[in-house]
Formats: C-alpha cells, structure tokens, sequence
C-alpha cells in the first residue's frame, strides 16, 4: 500500500486516481461522524452544498432524519444539531439519519465520493481504520486533510500521522509511504502522540472554536485516541455508515 497525504483535497492532483481514501477533519467533522454511528445513527450523509442538503432532508421521513450543520465552528439556523461530536449522544441520534454539512469537511469528503473505498477517520477511530485498510490492501491510499478554507490544518495533518504510523506497526514493510507529506505528518504525530490534545489546542482551529466559547468537552472528545471500532464508510455518494 502506497500512502500519500494532501493538507487539502485541493492539493489531491486530479490525475491522482487511489484505490482508497481516507478523509480527516479532527476538529470536528469526521470526529462527529465517528460518534454519531457509534451511538447509532442510521447514517451520515455529507453535502457540501446547503440547499442540496434541505432537497435531501425534505425526501426522507421526518421521524428519521437530523440536521446537522455547521459554518464558521456555529451551528446553522434552523439546524437540529451543530457540529460537536459530545451532541449526537444515543438518545439523540439512535436510527436517524443525519443530513450534515459542515465548513470543510463535508466539501473534502465531496472531493473524494468518486474513489472505490472511501472512509473517514479521527483520532478516535485510526485504529478501526488502519486495520480495515490492512484487511482491504488497497494498492494505493490517500489520505486528505479538510484544511480550513483551503489552507492547512495543524490538527489533521497529526491524525493523518497517527493513521500512519498505525498502518506501519500493522502493515510493516507492505505499507510504503508516498509522499513528503506522509512523513511529515508522521513527524507531527510524534512530537504530539503523548498529548494530542495539546496539539489540537495549540492548531489555529482550536484557537478559533476556544475563541468561540467552552469546547472542553469537545477537545476531549476529539483528542480520545482509539476508542472506537466504527469505520465510516462510504456506502453510496455521500453517505457514510459504520459497515
Ligand atoms: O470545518 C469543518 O468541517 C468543521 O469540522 C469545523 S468545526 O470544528 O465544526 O468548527
């Protein structure tokens, strides 16, 4: 398996056709998704476009369905939830369907939906992926940060390492690693992997949701490294669900 990292789906040259992806958004997309089929969700399903998301959400029964939406680290008007993984608790989202659409991490996940096996992961889950990936062996693999409006995410490029290294540990000398990037975001990993949540505090994201008021819970949550065996899996364009 070749692992190429791109900061941002931007960066993912269009020529680049992997077998697999995995998209990233620590803080706090993919991190949510993991939780929120955990506690059961039927399904997430991504949009990075809004009235796509109402023309969806409008489809499906009214009992079945969540949104969930988030722009600028705020909940959207007229939204059932915001984005914080700590808010899609079982009691809130067992059998829904969650019509999500978040700043970056939807649109990185659109970027994405054409390649043959694509997963999500956070801290949280890099374990529960990088095993599916070592069982799946996909020739080549990349691995796409969400970014923050186009730019790069400290916080994503440490998950994309801590994805690494356990694809490594797991896959030894079958796992090769394909671009500057990758070993760059190993680097990360490893100055950060005893503390990732000072890593995320320290990100310009982080700075931005703690300007935004108390997202404790939320660091802790998004920091939590290998508690969930969910592997968010892309089962039609957009959606995602735990397979
Ligand atoms: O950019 C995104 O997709 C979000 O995860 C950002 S936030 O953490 O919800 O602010």
């Amino acid at each position: 398996m070749q692992i190429s990292y791109f900061h941002v789906p931007a960066e993912m040259p269009s020529t680049v056709e992997p077998e697999a992806a995995v998209v990233i958004d620590v803080l706090r997309a993919t991190t949510t998704i993991a939780w929120a089929l955990r506690n059961g969700a039927e399904a997430v399903q991504a949009f990075a476009d809004l009235d796509d998301l109402r023309a969806a959400a409008e489809a499906w029964p009214a009992q079945q369905r969540l949104l969930l939406g988030e722009r600028g680290g705020q909940k959207l008007e007229g939204f059932d939830l915001g984005n914080s993984p700590v808010a899609v608790t079982s009691d809130v989202v067992q059998g829904k369907r969650l019509f999500m659409s978040t700043t970056n991490g939807t649109r990185a996940l659109d970027r994405a939906r054409e390649v043959p096996l694509l997963l999500t992961a956070a801290l949280p889950n890099r374990g529960a992926v990088a095993s599916r990936l070592i069982d799946h062996r996909p020739a080549s693999l990349a691995i796409i940060g969400s970014g923050w409006e186009g730019s790069y995410s400290l916080e994503d490029s440490l998950a994309a390492g801590a994805l690494i290294e356990r694809l490594q540990q797991n896959g030894g000398a079958t796992v090769v690693i394909g671009n500057d990037e990758a070993t760059a975001a190993l680097a990360l990993w490893k100055q950060y992997s005893s503390d990732p949540e000072a890593g995320l505090r320290c990100a310009t994201h982080g700075q931005r949701l703690i300007r935004l008021g108390n997202h404790d819970a939320d660091f802790l949550c998004c920091a939590g490294l290998d508690q969930l065996d969910v592997v968010p899996t892309q089962q039609a364009p957009g959606v995602l669900q735990s397979v």
